[in-house]
């Protein structure tokens, strides 16, 4: 089993101690950082399938995930570089009802080293939060909401429409996450939808610098 096989394996099983050193392991042999992650989030996939499959349950998952983000702390500094300039605050959040987060801090880490100010607002995060912190930091250019839940995206329409409607300005809106879809994003009224990290901060720069 080569290193990648390794960490994809170990994500899937939660085993959290272990990941870290697997991952740290996988770059020492060469690998790149993000065909490590890639093989993570293809773990965390295969935790989905098995708990749709009813052979898991929400306990497993969780661990599944506590495993992935200490395999994503390993990788951090190997994924995100300092753009060393600056494109405004942005902030973000995980849509109010869901407490997914691994996507929302992939995406955030990939934001900040485009060259964003990260105002992270955390899981479950109702509409008032997004607007309180839009209007409490300066230069915010960017409000980025995500959501793993179909049951979840209409609190990302409400969100979406009530930040655009609160007269606040100066900021794109943007959206995603795995039941996202480009055409949701349009109906909702975003400015924009990625599909995954890498593509939100190429989508956010060029927003944000037109
Ligand atoms: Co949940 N869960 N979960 N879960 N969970 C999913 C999402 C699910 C698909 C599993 C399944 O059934 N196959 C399913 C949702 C089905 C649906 O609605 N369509 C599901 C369910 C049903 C649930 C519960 C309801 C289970 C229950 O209690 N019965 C429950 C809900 C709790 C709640 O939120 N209120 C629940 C709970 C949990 C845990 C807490 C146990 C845990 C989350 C822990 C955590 O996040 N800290 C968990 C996990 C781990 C998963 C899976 C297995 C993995 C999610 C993940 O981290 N993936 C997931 C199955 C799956 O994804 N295959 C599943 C890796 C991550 C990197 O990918 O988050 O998709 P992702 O992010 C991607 C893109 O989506 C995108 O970029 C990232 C990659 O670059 N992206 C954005 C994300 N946000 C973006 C924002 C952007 C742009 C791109 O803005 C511009």
């Amino acid at each position: 089993m080569s290193k990648i096989e390794e960490v994809k394996a170990h994500v899937e099983k939660g085993k959290s101690k272990i990941v870290p050193q697997l991952v740290q392991e996988a770059l020492d042999a060469g690998e790149a950082p993000q065909e490590i992650l890639q093989a993570m989030v293809d773990g965390m996939g295969v935790v989905g399938d098995k708990f749709s499959a009813g052979e898991i349950f929400v306990p497993e998952m969780l661990i599944a995930a506590k495993a992935m983000s200490k395999g994503v702390e390993v990788l951090k500094p190997h994924l995100a570089g300092d753009s060393g300039i600056s494109l405004g605050t942005c902030v973000i959040g995980t849509v109010a009802g869901d407490l997914h987060d691994i996507g929302k801090n992939l995406v955030a880490m990939m934001l900040e080293s485009t060259g964003f100010k990260i105002v992270d607002l955390g899981v479950d995060v109702s509409t008032e939060k997004f607007l309180n912190a839009i209007k409490e930091n300066d230069n915010v250019t960017l409000v980025t909401l995500s959501g793993l839940l179909s049951t979840t995206m209409p609190a990302m329409k409400q969100s979406v429409a009530d930040i655009k409607a609160s007269g606040l300005t100066g900021f794109h809106v943007i959206v995603g996450g795995a039941p996202v879809t480009p055409e949701f994003a349009k109906e909702i009224g975003a400015d924009g939808y990625s599909p995954d990290a890498g593509s939100a901060a190429v989508l956010a720069k060029k927003l944000v610098t037109a």
